[in-house]
């Protein structure tokens, strides 16, 4: 029986399409931005997000410390959201590679930041205190359940961020779900905001790369970041083929991650010993806590594991569950069906 691997989205694989585009692709030294494929492929991202010009880098994590290094000085600092992936998932890359100083805040549970708390962080001229450069959002927000931030709550977050003279950086790893959701063009998610940051390699199944958009003249900075940390790719239309595809045809396929993530959610919700909220389920994120307290969690996965059934831990009684691509129906029956099995042993 194959696992069912609910871990992340980022275990997808590629599609047929994707290896058939990866086989026949036209390559070139991308260093001399001379590969027509990852050419087309930056020329795409910024059509679809809005944004003058694109740079394709290995990964959402190189994503956000380039458009954090292209934006910030040492010492200078970024405001972010307490529950943010850039601040509790990216090795803190933006003080050790940067000199950048994170200040956070609360995140509610809807993946917002109070505008009144943002405006409260921005600090004022003094020689006590750090500048303040960019304030970081996330779409969809992947501690908060998957939340999608609404054009509204970004356009106010630009307004406030312009009226301070900050820039806004957008980890939008997964903002094609968001615009899924909220049935909204992914350019309206981005207006405003200096640069974002967009993984391939979750829901749209591409194996390798994000692409991070802005002006020309940001992207012109981020390249040479990017040279700087590593991330000057030669070949990389390798790359950048299944990255296409993935644009072109996994986008409005995510909606049925969507209804899945629902479906798992509400089955999970009748099952005692566990906890979920399916209504906070927009996308393809949920989170579940273990709160009958007869098993470990340790023990708790590998029970699961042993049912067929992966799922992540990203902290204390809580566990993660993403569907994706290879998750149909028939798997989200059967993973509720493993957990009833699991709690009720
Ligand atoms: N997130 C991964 C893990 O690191 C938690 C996952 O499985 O969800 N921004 C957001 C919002 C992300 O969720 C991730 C990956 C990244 C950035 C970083 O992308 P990668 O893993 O490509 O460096």
């Amino acid at each position: 029986m194959p696992i069912i691997d609910l871990r992340s989205d980022t275990v997808t694989l590629p599609t047929p399409a994707m290896r058939e585009a990866i086989f026949h692709a036209d390559l070139g030294d991308d260093v001399f931005a001379e590969d027509l494929t990852v050419n087309s492929l930056e020329a795409m991202a910024a059509e679809r997000l809005g944004m003058e010009a694109a740079l394709l880098v290995v990964s959402g994590t190189m994503g956000n410390i380039t458009c954090v290094l292209a934006h910030c000085a040492r010492g200078e600092e970024v405001i972010l959201g307490d529950s943010s992936h850039i601040f509790l998932n990216e090795a803190g890359g933006m003080s050790a590679l940067g000199g950048v100083f994170p200040h956070t805040i609360p995140n509610l549970p809807d993946g917002t930041m109070r505008l009144e708390d943002i405006a409260a962080a921005v600090r004022g001229e003094n020689i006590h205190f750090p500048h303040t450069r960019l304030v970081c959002l996330e779409n969809t927000h992947n501690r908060c359940y998957g939340a999608a931030l609404t054009p509204e709550y970004t356009a106010a977050v630009v307004f406030l961020a312009k009226k301070r003279g900050i820039s806004v950086h957008l980890d939008g790893a997964r903002i094609f779900n968001a615009a899924v959701a909220l049935g909204k063009d992914a350019r309206e998610l981005t207006r405003g905001v200096d640069s974002v940051n967009v993984c391939l390699s979750k829901g749209l199944s591409a194996p390798v790369g994000s692409v991070i958009c802005g002006s020309k003249e940001f992207i012109g900075r981020a390249r040479r970041i990017r040279k700087m940390l590593g991330g000057g790719m030669r070949q990389a239309g390798i790359i950048a083929a299944a990255g296409i595809v993935a644009l072109e045809n996994m986008v409005d396929r995510l909606a049925e991650d969507h209804k899945n993530a629902r479906r798992l959610a509400e089955g999970i919700s009748g099952i005692p010993g566990l906890s979920t909220e399916p209504d906070r389920v927009r996308t393809n994120i949920l989170y579940i806590d273990l709160t009958d307290r007869r098993f470990s969690d340790e023990e708790f996965m590998t029970r699961l594991e042993k049912q067929g059934v992966r799922l992540s831990h990203p902290g204390p009684s809580r566990f993660r569950m993403l569907t994706h691509q290879g998750i149909g129906v028939q798997q989200i029956d059967a993973a509720i069906a493993a957990l009833r099995a699991v709690m009720q042993a």
